[in-house]
């Protein structure tokens, strides 16, 4: 394990345009096999992937969004493979949201999305992640961050609908609300949604960039702050913090709330807690919270990769104040319904375990404006330890 952690260190000099980007570093082979994880999957940066890699990851998802649906039988609007895993959290939504296992249920989620890319759709690289905190040093930045570029990207944002039509979100600065018009997507048609509904109700990709929350809530130092924390419940609270029983307090949104927002706004498809998977970028994104708990974790493995904590039951404490059920340990199992057998907690505590088998690239993107370029360097000591908190004095 620690010999394939060591792997990561690599350093990676390579050009990249604001849309496009050049040639790829190496490539991963993912092997697990005698449930030992011996070369794990290394999950980079969206922008960090040479353009022949963003394609074949978009059609790789474009693949899934045309094989069948293995749960039609209890989701009726599921017709594709793509809709499988949207409407496992459509489903599970009002259980794995503001309780102690949300990280490992999406990070759960998240390695059998991966999985049926690579096994189902040819995909032969690893679930890249969005790091907002590249795209939020101004509202400009945001809205042309390299994510949306409409063909190395994911498409932008809808044009501006005066009404979002969202009763439950009330979003300042939202700029967008209807259909995404461009890049990979724009005529693909979500099936299930909005919130809870799991029939089949055709609909088109829609965004509602809020790039003004972006700029205020996702900063480098705003998203350090969780893993000042040295226990996994006060991490997770704050990594989870904005989205409440009674209501999304935008100026709360956290890492994992705000990237939502963000780009969902009032009326798109990322802003909603249940149909948010209809949009592909809710991968990036969810990679990228998933990264950050990676990071916290391995400051001290030893001890990090055991702490499970906080409620089973949705709002008890201290994402609200009930205190209706026990909290977690690492016995409590999650699971994707028909998509995946049910496991304790503590399988997924390792991404580089016995049932698990991935890491994060250790490099850092940085824009070259000069070349207008996006490069990979390799972390310094001093900042590897700035991004994890490692001494809050500091
Ligand atoms: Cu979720």
């Amino acid at each position: 394990m620690q010999l394939s952690r060591l792997f990561n260190f690599l350093l990676f000099i390579s050009p990249l345009a604001v849309c496009r980007a050049v040639a790829s570093p190496h490539k991963e082979v993912y092997s697990s096999g005698g449930g030992e994880c011996k070369n794990p999957l290394v999950r980079r940066e969206w922008r960090l992937l040479p353009d022949h890699e963003k394609k074949e990851y978009i059609d790789a998802v474009k693949c899934l969004q045309t094989l069948p649906a293995l749960t039609s039988n209890a989701v009726p609007g599921a017709i594709t493979r793509f809709d499988d895993f949207q409407g496992v959290h459509i489903r599970q939504a009002e259980i794995i949201h503001n309780v102690g296992f949300f990280q490992h249920w999406h990070r759960y989620l998240l390695w059998f999305y991966e999985k049926a890319l690579r096994e189902e759709c040819g995909y032969s690289g690893a679930q890249p992640y969005w790091d907002w905190t590249l795209d939020s040093t101004s509202e400009s930045a945001f809205i042309n961050s390299p994510i949306w570029c409409p063909t190395t990207g994911f498409g932008g944002n809808g044009p501006y609908l005066n009404v979002s039509g969202n009763p439950f979100l009330k979003i300042p600065g939202r700029t967008g609300g209807g259909c995404v018009p461009d890049g990979p997507f724009s005529n693909y048609t979500i099936h299930l949604g909005p919130r809870g509904s799991i029939a089949k109700k055709p609909q088109c990709l829609r965004r509602d960039f809020a790039p003004s929350l972006a700029t205020l809530r996702l900063t480098k130092e705003l998203v350090r702050l969780p893993h000042c924390e040295k226990n996994f419940d006060w991490y997770d609270f704050k990594s989870q913090a904005g989205a409440r029983e009674d209501g999304f307090f935008v100026d709360q949104a956290s890492f994992h709330s705000g990237p939502h927002i963000s780009v969902g706004g009032e009326a798109g498809h990322m802003a909603d807690v249940y149909a948010s998977p209809g949009d592909p970028v809710f991968y990036l994104h969810h990679a990228s919270v998933d990264h950050e708990w990676w990071k916290w974790q391995n400051v001290d493995p030893e001890t990090r990769f055991k702490d499970a904590t906080g409620p089973s039951i949705r709002y008890d404490f201290p994402f609200g104040n009930h205190f209706r059920g026990p909290n977690i340990t690492l016995d409590f199992r999650i699971g994707l319904s028909e998509l995946a057998p049910a496991v304790p907690l503590h399988r997924v505590m390792d991404t580089e375990g016995d049932l698990l088998c991935y890491t994060y690239a250790k490099e850092k993107a940085v824009y070259d404006p000069t070349t207008k370029k996006w490069v990979a360097e390799e972390l310094s000591v001093e900042e590897e330890d700035w991004e994890a908190c490692k001494d809050p004095e500091h």
